[in-house]
């Protein structure tokens, strides 16, 4: 699958140098996440994790809605049974296995999946306007793609609660406040300042990068001492890249250094 043939998400190998851009696209849905969509998506995550160009991707919708949930009306008459047999699981557990940084630019609504999804990126940039929720139990279910998991260890036991049952939306600036996000900025800057945060990342090592965000997400993960434990293979491993002489080396000459993500 090209990205010519995506449906439902518009795909920018090179939005920008090092950095794709991913644009969740049914806007007349609020880019509601049916099958399809988080097909394309798995795909074209694990194009761009295969491109050598793209060193960090970031995942956005438009400023009215990043998501506002998987599509309830596709799975309105679905059973658990049909749900097995779908098993998009397997689709969302590809896509957190992602090896390159993932941005989500959030602007308006991130519900429900959206906010599931969000909360799968590794950052997030959020506009003033973002509404993050998982009001999944309003419509007589509950979080199904890690939303009881990750929004607990982002915000805290009472606020995820809080938020889970009752449905309630949060908006960006307590979503900082908490943790969940990582930055608010003006509705018309929420973009440019998730390019801001991709283009840093895109200067560092991609290799000391990948094996970096395995180990931060390791930590969700294991206990302190298998995380530590696996951190140190790691930090071994960075030693192997022709990227940590050439940082090494930068430094002791006082230059700026070129890493080639080998
Ligand atoms: N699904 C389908 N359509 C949606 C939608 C959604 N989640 N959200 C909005 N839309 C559609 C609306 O139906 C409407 O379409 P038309 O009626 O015009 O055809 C259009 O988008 C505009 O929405 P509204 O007219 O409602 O716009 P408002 O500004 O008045 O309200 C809203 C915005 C976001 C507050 C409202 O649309 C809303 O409450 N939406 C539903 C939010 C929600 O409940 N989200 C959680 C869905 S459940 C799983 C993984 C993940 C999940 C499940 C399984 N597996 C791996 C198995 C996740 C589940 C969910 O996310």
């Amino acid at each position: 699958m090209t990205h010519m043939e995506y449906q439902f998400i518009l795909v920018e190998p090179a939005f920008q140098k090092h950095i794709a851009l991913i644009r969740l696209n049914r806007p007349k849905e609020l880019n509601a996440l049916n099958l399809q969509l988080m097909l394309e998506l798995k795909q074209a995550l694990a194009n761009l994790d295969q491109n050598e160009e793209v060193r960090c991707i970031i995942i956005t919708g438009n400023e009215q809605a990043f998501a506002a949930g998987a599509d309830i009306k596709q799975m309105e008459s679905k059973n658990s049974i049909d749900l097995l047999k779908i098993d998009q699981f397997e689709t969302w557990d590809q896509i957190r296995k992602t090896k390159k940084p993932i941005i989500a630019a959030v602007s308006g609504f991130a519900l429900g999946g959206g906010c599931e999804l969000a909360m799968t990126c590794d950052m997030i940039i959020a506009s003033e306007s973002a509404k993050f929720g998982q009001p999944e139990i309003k419509i007589g279910i509950m979080p199904g793609a890690g939303g009881t998991q990750r929004l607990t260890r982002a915000v805290g036991k009472a606020m995820a609660m809080e938020m889970v049952l009752t449905g309630k939306f949060i908006g960006a600036e307590e979503a900082k406040n908490r943790g969940l996000i990582n930055k608010v900025v003006p509705d018309e800057l929420y973009l440019d300042e998730a390019v801001k945060l991709a283009k840093e990342i895109a200067q560092m090592s991609p290799v000391a990068i990948q094996l970096a965000k395995e180990s931060v997400l390791k930590a969700f993960e294991s206990g302190l001492q298998e995380g530590l434990y696996f951190e140190r293979k790691n930090f071994y491993l960075t030693f192997a890249s022709e990227d940590q002489k050439e940082g090494m080396n930068a430094f002791v000459e006082k230059r700026k250094p070129n890493f080639k993500g080998n």
